[in-house]
């Protein structure tokens, strides 16, 4: 018999009150429920003062933004916990603190961020974080290279795939990226103005093809442990903090899908910034999203290169001149990622605020087409776009 159950806020403070690792648990006295995502509950566990303590997140059986008719696995759960507890192996400092979870009540509690902002938010809002993107990077290098084949042993890697096969959350990102966005599909969600745009990618078989050949590596490339969704509203960030939360979508997929992700959500930032500031804010915030992706890409590449310099362990893989080889190839793959994600984002079943918060409906479909627009010129073109700094030229181009 299941022992899971739906928490109600009193059940919430009694699970944190036992399992949150505070020192006077009588002290929590409150949950307000506050998940905003997609498919979670989500308790704030307060105490008597009103000061927040600690998280405790439970799945529920299905996708919360639906309802019961799209059900859903609770195993992402464990796969969220297990993700963050690798993960925080090797990158403590960016990785959100899992205190406690449980499989069977699909449940975690985890370290209270409220002193942080979500970095979505603060984009939408033109709030600069300089250091942030290149926190991402060391996150995404640390936990990509230390569950990769360059450090990992062939037999615990292969144990570590079969513990993260996440099936029911990899097949969402495989429908909702690569496949709903490019034909007509009833979950994908786009005003009348723009069905000219998205009639264009259905009959578009050479983006086709190329979306593909990205939904393929995404199946079959089992190069690192993802975090699968790391998009900036699974980010948190401060003056001088990263941290980054949500991974119920981990499983071994390829490195450039979360680096793309990422990437992709800077980019659908820069597109949405004339929507949504004033022309001198947005300008000015566009620069910084530019000077935030050659931070990123910059500290990925860096650490990564260093990590298999100095801690790579096959003897094969640390070749000279193979890893600049293979992050030529992650490089390639991040570019077509984050050209999905752009598409999607704008015409599939899952916006971003980025986009959908802006009121006037022009200007919304102006930024959305900028995005579609600039999604296909990087899922097509990525082998003419050899660096960053190429990248930029490119979105400096493309325009609304
Ligand atoms: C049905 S879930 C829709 C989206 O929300 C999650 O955060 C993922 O990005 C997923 O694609
Ligand atoms: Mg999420």
């Amino acid at each position: 018999m299941s022992l899971y159950r739906t928490f109600s806020a009193v059940d919430a403070v009694e699970y944190a009150r036992q399992f949150g690792a505070v020192p006077d648990p009588h002290t929590l006295v409150v949950a307000d429920e506050i998940g905003d995502g997609n498919l979670n509950l989500v308790f704030k566990i307060r105490d008597t003062q009103g000061v927040s303590r600690v998280i405790v997140k439970q799945a529920l059986p299905y996708v919360r933004c639906v309802g019961e008719s799209w059900p859903l696995t609770l195993d992402r759960a464990r796969i969220e916990a297990e993700t963050l507890l690798v993960h925080a192996q090797y990158c403590p400092q960016h990785t959100v603190k899992v205190l406690h979870h449980d499989a069977a009540l699909a449940v975690m509690v985890q370290e209270d961020l409220s002193h942080l902002h979500i970095w979505r938010r603060e984009l939408v809002d033109g709030q600069a974080y300089p250091q942030a993107a290149a926190q991402v990077g060391e996150y995404l290098a640390q936990v990509l290279f230390h569950t990769s084949d360059f450090y990992q042993h062939p037999h615990e890697k292969k144990a570590a795939v079969s513990r993260f096969i996440n099936p029911e959350l990899c097949q969402i990102t495989e429908d909702l990226f690569f496949t709903d966005p490019y034909r007509d599909h009833e979950r994908n969600r786009f005003d009348t103005a723009l069905r000219p745009t998205v009639e264009a990618l259905w009959r578009d078989a050479a983006l086709k093809r190329a979306v593909a050949a990205l939904k393929h590596r995404f199946l079959a490339n089992a190069e690192a442990l993802l975090h699968g969704d790391i998009h900036s509203g699974s980010i948190f960030v401060g003056p001088t903090t990263l941290k980054v939360i949500d991974a119920e979508f981990g499983f071994y997929g390829p490195i450039g899908f979360d680096i793309g992700t990422v990437l992709g959500n800077l980019l659908l930032n820069f597109c949405g910034l004339p929507g949504l500031l004033a022309p001198r804010d947005a300008a000015a915030a566009r620069d910084n999203r530019l000077q935030d992706i050659t931070a990123l890409w910059h500290a990925f590449s860096v650490r990564f290169s260093a990590l298999i310099e100095v801690y790579g362990r096959d003897p094969a893989l640390v070749e000279s001149g193979y890893a600049e080889q293979f992050l030529k190839h992650v490089w390639q793959d991040t570019l077509g990622y984050a050209g999905t994600e752009l598409i999607r984002r704008a015409i599939g079943f899952s916006h971003v605020a980025d986009l959908a918060n802006i009121v006037e409906p022009q200007a919304r479909h102006a930024c959305q087409r900028h995005a579609v627009e600039l999604g296909k010129t990087l899922i097509l073109t990525a082998s003419d776009i050899p660096d960053a700094a190429a990248l930029l030229a490119r979105v400096r181009q493309s325009g609304a």
